[in-house]
């Protein structure tokens, strides 16, 4: 054991102790319940000793990015930091897409990492990274946590990671660092003082807005509610943000990701309003319409560019919303316009279906799980062809029912989300869709779940191949059969070697029995469904257009 692993605090406990208790100390102050991750020991096992002092409940990963994705899950669904203990160097490398994924979405996260000492620097490089130059390049801050002042610089760490823009924060524990600069506090300016008279002069004239909503949305659900529900201003969600308005709603107009599934209504519209969007959500393509947009969001977003000639107005969201209130009545839309519009798409969408005998149509999928699962089901979705078909064809009535990792849109995200909404809402029904692929980069966490007793129903799109990327392929068979082509494994089987329940299944009816079961077993279960990709490239024309034609990475 080295000098710094020895040294002691003034707290008379060794140093690295006195870290981890400083940390995990301020993330039960922040309400987190849960650590996730992979130890390496050492001041990782402290960490893990001092959450479960401070009450917080540690859960073994697979995969650090794994784990991440776990912690963000539970910071979206509890809105509260989110914590993760990696190791050194391979640990905190192998967190990154993890951590990526929480920048994007805008997810506060606490990711825990030792670190070779600075004391030892010269002299130790195994597992020696610039730790501070990693977690700074994809995370909010990097931060070193001695045992000098520890206490301060865990609650600034926690703090840093909620404060808007929520992000991960990696704390990189050196506990014999000395001499280090008090850490910045975070700077934003508060909001400014609303002008929001462009919007309201936008909307006395508009006889046809459309509202779009983003994540800025989601603190604001009881307000926007009251002004939209029973206005028949259409409105359309991001992914991160479907059922701010219920599906069932009139108003509730589908998904708006830049693609040309919204494409009908917003030609027809005369004004587009967002409210509190990220374009980190939008997908590059061209925005064609005639109406002007104008974007409120709480802090520069630089919408107003994704939206050619849009207009940003900074100002806080309920005033906003009250604008949109005060001018709710005086377009003239046709009764339902948005619940229609959205109906289109669905027939559309259903309409592009297609499976050989022995397979289903990925579309039969979403809606035969939708109608045998309790409307309350948190559904976690990977990216992949089958996201183009779950998002749309999923109907919630209430927000962060439908997660998906948005900003990054990494695969590998959905099985590990749905371990944490079981973990974080206890008895409510949970459901991973995910790809042969994506599940591939997270198989292992199938054992977390058998482990941790999680009644968590993994429906994979088996079709042996990146779908998603073999379209993009179309035409020019650009890079061969090789670079898209798996070959055939049983999800049924590997699963069930892990301990969890699974089943293989052709068909709906076989898919609607293995649901009943799976929704009453105290266990996760894996349903391998062998679908027909035939109809992706119709689901993508009609979602995406040119966008995706065009290999516009999701
Ligand atoms: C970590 C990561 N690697 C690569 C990609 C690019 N990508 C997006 S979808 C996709 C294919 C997904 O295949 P699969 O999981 O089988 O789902 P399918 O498209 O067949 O529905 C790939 C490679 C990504 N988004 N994330």
């Amino acid at each position: 054991m080295t000098s710094s692993l020895i040294a002691t605090s003034s707290q008379g406990k060794p140093a690295s102790q006195y870290c981890a208790s400083a940390i995990a100390g301020a993330l039960a102050a922040a309400g987190t319940r849960l650590l996730f991750g992979v130890p390496g020991g050492g001041p990782n096992l402290d960490v893990v000793g001092a959450a479960a002092d401070s009450g917080l409940r540690f859960v073994l990963a697979h995969g650090e990015a794994a784990a991440v994705i776990m912690a963000a899950t539970c910071a979206d669904l509890d809105r509260r930091p989110g914590a993760v203990v990696v190791t050194r160097g391979p640990g905190l490398a192998s967190a990154v897409n993890g951590i990526a994924h929480a920048a994007l979405d805008r997810l506060p996260v606490v990711v825990i990492a030792d670190t070779v000492s600075a004391q030892e620097g010269d002299r130790i490089s195994h597992q020696r990274l610039d730790q501070a130059a990693l977690g700074r390049s994809v995370a909010k801050a990097a931060i070193t946590l001695s045992a000098d002042d520890a206490e301060r610089t865990a609650g600034h760490a926690v703090a840093l990671a909620a404060a808007p823009p929520a992000g991960p924060v990696v704390v990189n524990m050196d506990a014999a660092a000395r001499g280090l600069p008090p850490p910045e506090q975070d700077g934003r300016p508060p909001v400014p003082r609303p002008d929001l008279a462009p919007l309201a002069a936008a909307l006395s004239s508009s006889r046809r807005p459309v509202v779009l909503l983003g994540p800025g949305a989601l603190p604001h659900v009881g307000a926007v509610r009251a002004a939209i529900v029973g206005s028949g201003i259409p409105v359309l969600h991001s992914y991160r943000v479907r059922g701010i308005v219920p599906d069932s709603s009139a108003e509730a107009a589908g998904l708006f990701t830049g693609g040309t599934m919204e494409s009908p209504l917003l030609a027809a519209a005369d004004l587009v309003v967002g409210l509190g969007l990220d374009p980190v959500e939008l997908i590059p393509a061209a925005w064609s319409y005639a109406a002007p947009a104008i974007l409120v969001a709480e802090a520069p977003t630089g919408s107003a560019a994704y939206f050619t000639g849009g207009i940003e107005l900074v100002a806080p969201l309920p005033a906003a919303i009250g604008v949109l209130a005060a001018h709710r009545d005086g377009h003239d839309w046709p009764a339902a316009a948005g619940q229609r519009a959205k109906a289109e798409v669905t027939r559309r969408l259903q309409r592009a279906a297609a499976a050989a005998p022995g397979s289903l149509a990925p579309q039969d999928v979403v809606t035969t799980v939708r109608a045998h699962t309790p409307p309350e089901t948190i559904a976690c979705v990977d990216a992949g062809a089958h996201m183009l078909v779950a998002m749309p064809l999923w109907p919630v009535e209430e927000p962060r029912r439908l997660l998906i990792s948005s900003g990054l849109a990494t695969m590998g995200f959905a099985l590990p989300a749905a371990i944490a909404a079981a973990l974080c809402r206890p008895g409510e029904p949970v459901v991973a869709f995910t790809g042969d692929g994506g599940l591939g980069m997270a198989l292992m966490e199938i054992e977390t779940a058998v482990r941790c007793r999680l009644r968590v129903v993994v429906v994979v799109f088996n079709d042996a191949t990146l779908s998603l990327i073999k379209i993009k392929q179309r035409g020019e068979g650009q890079g061969g059969a090789g670079a898209v082509d798996y070959g055939p494994t049983s999800f049924a089987a590997v699963a069930t070697a892990m301990g969890a329940a699974a089943a293989s299944v052709t068909d709906t009816a076989a898919l609607a029995a293995e649901l009943a079961g799976a929704l009453g077993r105290d266990g996760p279960t894996v349903i391998d469904v062998r679908v027909d990709p035939a109809g992706y490239p119709a689901v993508m024309e009609l979602t995406r257009g040119a966008a995706g034609r065009n290999g516009i990475p999701p």
